[in-house]
Parts: C-alpha cells; structure tokens; sequence
C-alpha cells in the first residue's frame, strides 16, 4: 500500500537475528537514541526512518521480528519485500556463534532474499572479551555465505550507541531503491 500523498521511495529493510542478540535495543537506540528497556519480542516492533540516499529523501522501515526459534517460522512472511537484511549478532555470546551462522545460512538461502544486501552487526562490543569483526568474519565465513550479494560487517554497541549510526548510514547506502531494482530486471 502507497502513501498516496507521497512519492517517496520506501524500502523495507529486516531486523534478524538469535534471541537476546540485541535487535530491539538497536532498533531502539537508532530511532530515539534511547537505551530502553526491552523485553523479549513476541510478534515484531517495527520503525520508520526518514533518510537521505543520493539527494533523495527515503523511508526506511525497519521491522525487528521476534528471534525466538518459535518465531522464526515466520521470518519468511516478512522477506518478500526487504530489501536489505540487517543480521544482529551477540558477539559476547561465544557459545551461540555457531548457532548464529546456521541461521544466517538459512536465511541467505531464501530464494526471496537472493542478491538483497547484508549488513552483520557485531554488536555488544562494549562487553569484554566479545569476538572482534575479523574473529567473527571467519567464524561466520562470510566470505563464503555472501559470495553472491554485498555485504558488510560493522561493529557496535546497541547500549552505548557506538557504531549504531554508522550501521543505519550503511544500511542507507546499500540499499537498492525500488526503481533501481526495476532497471536491472
Ligand atoms: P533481541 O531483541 O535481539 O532479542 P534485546 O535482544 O534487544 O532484547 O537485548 C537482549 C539483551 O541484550 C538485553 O539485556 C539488552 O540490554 C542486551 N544488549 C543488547 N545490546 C547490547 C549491547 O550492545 N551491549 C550489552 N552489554 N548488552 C546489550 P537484558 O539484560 O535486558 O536481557
Ligand atoms: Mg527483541
């Protein structure tokens, strides 16, 4: 459904990733520069953005679907307009880092996410001790899992805000528009 009165471009852009990773805080922390307190999401939060992407003012609508695995069925209800995903890791959590990847293998698997952009947010930085983006690269073999798309892995803290804008100017830069997409069907 278009906003009538508007011919901004919209993308949608999908907030994944384990429970307790953190993606509601960042959702939060990127929309109010709040630090909330959040409990575990049941069903999906979901924000707006207003942005700037060449010259251009964009929304960008980010939807957090809940991460427990009983809502990760549902993950794929959202993937049919997303036009990038935004993959939150708990890099303190050494133990779940595999559990991490085989999701994000799923997830890449979908045909209806094919060649959409990633972003791998390593957050909890700020926790001691928490897996650097180059361990995480490789534990999460990147390389490998998006030879096909572009991507990019930005480290931050959900809580103190370190590297959360810089995550949304990426999200923003790497993005297709839907027009762009059109042109290259
Ligand atoms: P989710 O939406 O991915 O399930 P939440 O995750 O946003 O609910 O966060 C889960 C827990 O991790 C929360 O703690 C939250 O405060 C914490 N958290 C999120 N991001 C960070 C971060 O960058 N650093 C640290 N240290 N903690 C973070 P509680 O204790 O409320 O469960
Ligand atoms: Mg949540």
């Amino acid at each position: 459904m278009g906003h009538l009165t508007s011919k901004q471009p919209e993308v949608h852009v999908l907030l994944l990733g384990l429970d307790n990773a953190g993606k509601s805080t960042l959702l939060y922390k990127m929309k109010h520069d709040a630090s909330v307190i959040t409990v575990p999401t049941i069903g999906f939060n979901v924000e707006m953005f207003g942005a700037k992407k060449n010259r251009k003012s964009i929304s960008v609508t980010m939807w957090d679907v809940g991460g427990q695995a009983k809502m990760r069925e549902h993950w794929h209800d959202f993937y049919l307009n997303a036009a990038a995903v935004v993959y939150v890791v708990d890099s303190a959590d050494r133990s779940r880092v595999d559990e991490a990847r085989v999701e994000l293998e799923h997830i890449l698997r979908s045909e209806q996410l094919s060649h959409r952009p990633l972003i791998l947010l390593a957050n909890k930085q700020d926790v001691s001790g928490a897996l650097t983006v180059t361990e995480l690269k490789d534990r999460i073999n990147m390389r490998t899992i998006c030879s096909d798309r572009d991507w990019f892995v930005q480290p931050c803290s959900a809580t103190t805000g370190f590297g959360v804008q810089d995550a949304f100017r990426r999200v923003v830069q790497m993005v297709r528009l839907p027009s762009e997409v059109k042109e290259n069907i």
